[in-house]
């Protein structure tokens, strides 16, 4: 009895300091928040005193930097062919100006364009001979960066115009081969006209279906699809283009891959909007919206089919009227024959010399004849976006005189960008009329391994075509290229064993210094 009794005590005794635990441990924890809570403000405000002290740090640097300007140069001049800029620096004490490099802005664009490095003259003036035929003409933004021995500035040196006009001479002789390719043209074209604008109407027909269908599933299912959203007219180009080559060049497996790929990609630029606002709406929903996706979804593909049938008996019809309804001599993607109808440049790939195809221009609706980029240009980025095209190659990268020298090929006449990463530096050449550009980098690239990719851009500023990436190694004046296929061999077990060797060493390293922080937090803490 006895016994039970002390049991049942205890039981009591124990429960209760089980339930004053309860209600300590809360009590605590809101302490420890709270305490965290003010430190976290005076934190806060430390760093802010800080970021004040910085800003006023920053402020009386930049009184300090010496002043650069283009002594020749007022803004808003006109240039053309070379002009020789003159920098004049004003002397600050200790600040050592190393380099002066200049770069290019286009006004509508974010990202600047390397052009070079101005050569020294004397402590207190730069020369820079300024060669605006690598660059399309167009409306832009120069400044000069000084590279000073304590760090790195930029200045704005105003707006300018690149404004160069094809030679007289050429001109002449191309006139002469336009006029010939005109009278060539004056029968064929009523003809090719009529075929063009029945061509006109598939693409028409199909986005009608589209937009139709679109109605019918917002109508169904609660979601909002803007119009511009399923535009797929420059896709449908691209699809008409590559149903032509296989009329031109027969049904290769290239071709054939081609047509799907442009396929798969309308499909999806309709379909992906869909998909991402059903996953918003609420689970119920959910179900009823894929099957009426997956519904959309099937009606393109069958109107796609549809379309492309229709297009290569057109394209057909076109062969029949003459073989040269497809002869592009500019390779801009504009026939001849309608160059001449547009009234571009057939013998010129870029007629207004602003750096976009004709042929790109004249698929996302831009004017071909007047340099005409989009309010907003947004920086291209080849690793992630563009369709590698044969037409563009890096064919050699080396180091001549200490300097990075890029040679490759892109189509004749016609300006290409290049982007050399990791840094990135973008910079732009001018394709000579055989079909291959140079460009040396006037500033100096690290040791390690890099990539340059040269591209094609639209209006937009996105990349169209790109060339694959050449990837290299630099290391002092020597450059190893590293081929894909390289990159790609499967590592052999003594690689593989390095390979473990290495994820050991470094999850040890990363576990050292876990620990090597707890001790010092401890410390830390202990102290405090
Ligand atoms: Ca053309
Ligand atoms: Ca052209
Ligand atoms: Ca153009």
């Amino acid at each position: 009895m006895k016994k039970v009794l002390i049991l049942i005590l205890s039981t009591i005794l124990a429960g209760s300091f089980v339930l004053a635990l309860e209600e300590i441990r809360p009590l605590k924890i809101q302490e420890k928040i709270e305490k965290t809570q003010t430190e976290i403000e005076q934190k806060k405000a430390e760093l802010e005193e800080k970021k004040e002290k910085i800003k006023e740090m920053v402020q009386d640097i930049k009184k300090e930097l010496s002043k650069i300007e283009f002594s020749n140069l007022k803004g808003g001049e006109t240039l053309s062919e070379t002009k020789e800029l003159e920098i004049k620096l004003g002397k600050v004490e200790e600040v050592e100006i190393q380099n002066i490099e200049i770069y290019l802005r286009n006004t509508s664009s974010l990202s600047p364009v390397f052009i070079g490095k101005a050569e020294k003259i004397s402590e207190e003036v730069f020369k820079f001979s300024f060669d605006t035929t690598n660059f399309p003409n167009g409306n832009y933004v120069i400044s000069a960066k000084a590279i000073t021995n304590l760090g790195e500035y930029e200045i704005e040196g105003g707006l300018i115009e690149i404004a160069n006009k094809v030679k007289e001479e050429v001109k002449k002789v191309e006139l002469e081969k336009i006029e010939k390719m005109k009278k060539e043209m004056e029968i064929l074209q009523p003809q090719l006209m009529e075929k063009e604008k029945m061509a006109e109407k598939v693409v028409e027909e199909i986005k009608k279906e589209i937009e139709n269908k679109m109605k019918e599933t917002t109508r169904e299912i609660p979601i909002k699809i803007e119009k511009k959203e399923i535009d797929i007219t420059p896709e449908m180009k691209d699809l008409k283009k590559v149903v032509e080559n296989g009329i031109v060049r027969g049904e290769t497996p290239q071709i054939k891959r081609e047509k799907e790929v442009k396929k798969e990609e309308i499909v999806k630029k309709i379909v992906q909007p869909i998909e991402e606002k059903i996953e918003k709406l609420p689970e119920k929903e959910k179900e009823v919206a894929m099957k009426k996706k997956e519904e959309v979804k099937k009606t393109i593909e069958q109107k796609l089919q549809e379309s492309e049938v229709k297009l290569a008996q057109i394209a057909k019809a076109k062969k029949e009227i003459s073989e040269s309804s497809f002869k592009d001599s500019d390779e801009d993607g504009i026939y001849d024959w309608q160059e001449i109808s547009l009234g571009t440049d057939p013998l010129n790939p870029d007629t207004d010399q602003d750096g976009f195809l004709d042929g790109i221009e004249v698929k996302y609706g831009f004017d071909p004849k007047k340099p005409d980029p989009a309010s907003r240009m947004l920086a291209g980025d080849p690793k992630k976006e563009g369709r590698i095209s044969e037409r563009l190659s890096i064919e050699k990268v080396e180091i001549l005189e200490g300097k990075l020298k890029i040679t490759g090929k892109g189509i004749p006449k016609s300006f290409v960008t290049i982007y050399i990463y990791s840094s990135p530096i973008i910079a732009m050449v001018k394709v000579n009329e055989k079909g291959y550009f140079e460009y040396t980098l006037d500033k100096p690239l690290t040791d390690g391994s890099h990539s340059v990719y040269v591209a094609l851009t639209n209006n937009q500023g996105k990349i169209e075509e790109k060339s694959s990436a050449f990837a290299f190694v630099k290391t002092g004046d020597k450059i190893l290229r590293i081929t894909e296929l390289e990159a790609k061999v499967p590592t052999s077990p003594a690689q593989s064993l390095l390979n473990l060797f290495l994820i050991f060493t470094l999850a040890t390293i990363v576990i050292a210094l876990g620990i090597a922080f707890l001790v010092i937090g401890l410390a830390i803490g202990r102290k405090k």
